[in-house]
């Protein structure tokens, strides 16, 4: 039995005062979802519903049956990433992303490349090099990574999360010390497209539709890059969302990034019905609910979007229990951030998202 399954019956009996408890207040109440009936995601979207992956749940006959059922594009949730493939500094790894690769080609499903050059990944490789040897490593790490997939991605998030965390301009990291605050994003984007002239090229980030300065500054960012010459052919809205945020800012925010004309990626959709350190008296029907809001609003936004501008829908995983929101410590197995629940089976907020995809 999994240490986060609901209370059996029998312990709850074994301890009435917490049962009385558990039933007077709905919030801490596991209920038992009643069966949805949702068509395959995949099945009524007119464009590709992703979902985050990695090579271990290639080996999850659950985990593959559904993503082969809902989803037709896949991203690698760290396995692209530096910390995997330049795990030492003088030889590349690729077996893990290969057989993502490899599944992507064998199921038909787009593969999305995640992440070449990102702030928190690569420090400890890179500040091995001097100033003549990192700008010559920074273009043979893309050359590689990027050559080695070309023709299997359809795209790449080149640049992951350059906005400072509050917001307020760019973030200050190992890339743009030794490269400059745009030049480490122009030199990403222009050696990737030497790479791989056929991959769409993304500026991917977090928390734009949460706090609206940090999706001013992207805003801002893109129009700056695009000045220079970058590359950029396409934006990632990471869209972890806050499910407390105003009804409207997601709205906003999507048809701001639609007006550049460029596809535009949902690129890791999740949202948490967890608030840290705030006393929260809402049950957890009320919570879903709020979330529902949030998510489907989303959905309308990209709806919104031009035919041509709908890159690609993508849940950072598949079941609850996949999400990186339900690893660790703090993780009490209580929350539901995804779009299928632990047992694979589709929830209220998928059939409502279905229709949404479906136009109905
Ligand atoms: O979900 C990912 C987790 O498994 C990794 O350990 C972590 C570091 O590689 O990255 C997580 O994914 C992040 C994504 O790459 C970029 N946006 C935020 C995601 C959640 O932290």
């Amino acid at each position: 039995m999994r240490s986060d399954a609901p209370l059996s019956r029998r312990t709850l009996l074994a301890a009435p005062f917490v049962a009385g408890a558990l039933a007077a207040c709905d919030r801490f109440a596991t209920a038992e979802p009643a069966p949805v009936a949702a068509p395959p995601l995949k099945s009524v979207a007119a464009f590709p519903i992703g979902s985050a992956v990695m090579a271990g749940q290639l080996d999850d006959p659950a985990w593959v049956a559904l993503a082969r059922r809902e989803v037709n594009q896949l991203t690698p949730e760290w396995e692209m990433k530096m910390e995997y493939i330049l795990q030492s500094p003088d030889r590349l790894t690729f077996d893990a992303p290969d057989r993502i690769a490899e599944a992507c080609h064998a199921s038909g499903a787009r593969l999305h490349g995640h992440a070449l050059i990102w702030y928190s990944q690569g420090e400890q490789v890179f500040s091995g090099f001097d100033r003549t040897h990192f700008p010559r490593a920074f273009d043979r790490y893309i050359a590689e990574v990027a050559g080695r997939y070309r023709g299997k991605v359809v795209s790449w998030d080149v640049v992951n999360e350059p906005i400072a965390e509050d917001g307020n301009g760019l973030r200050d990291s190992h890339w743009s010390r030794a490269l400059g605050a745009d030049g480490y994003m122009i030199r990403a984007f222009e050696q990737t497209k030497l790479a791989d002239p056929e991959a769409v090229l993304f500026l991917n980030e977090y928390n734009l539709e949460n706090n609206p300065t940090k999706g001013a500054t992207f805003l801002r960012t893109v129009e700056r890059l695009l000045k220079a010459g970058a590359p950029i052919g396409g934006l990632g809205t990471q869209s972890h969302l806050d499910i407390e945020i105003p009804a409207g800012q997601i709205t906003t925010l999507i048809r701001e990034l639609g007006g550049f004309g460029l596809p535009v990626h949902v690129s890791e959709l999740d949202a948490s019905l967890r608030r840290e350190g705030v006393g929260d008296l809402r049950s957890r029907t009320q919570r879903l609910e709020q979330q529902r809001g949030r998510v489907i609003e989303l959905a309308e936004a990209f709806m919104a979007l031009p035919e041509h501008q709908r890159f690609a829908f993508t849940a950072w995983g598949l079941r609850d229990s996949d999400s990186w929101l339900r690893r660790g410590d703090r993780d009490d197995g209580q929350d539901q951030p995804l779009l299928f629940d632990d047992a694979g089976q589709p929830k209220p907020l998928t059939a409502a998202l279905a229709g949404v995809f479906a136009g109905r």
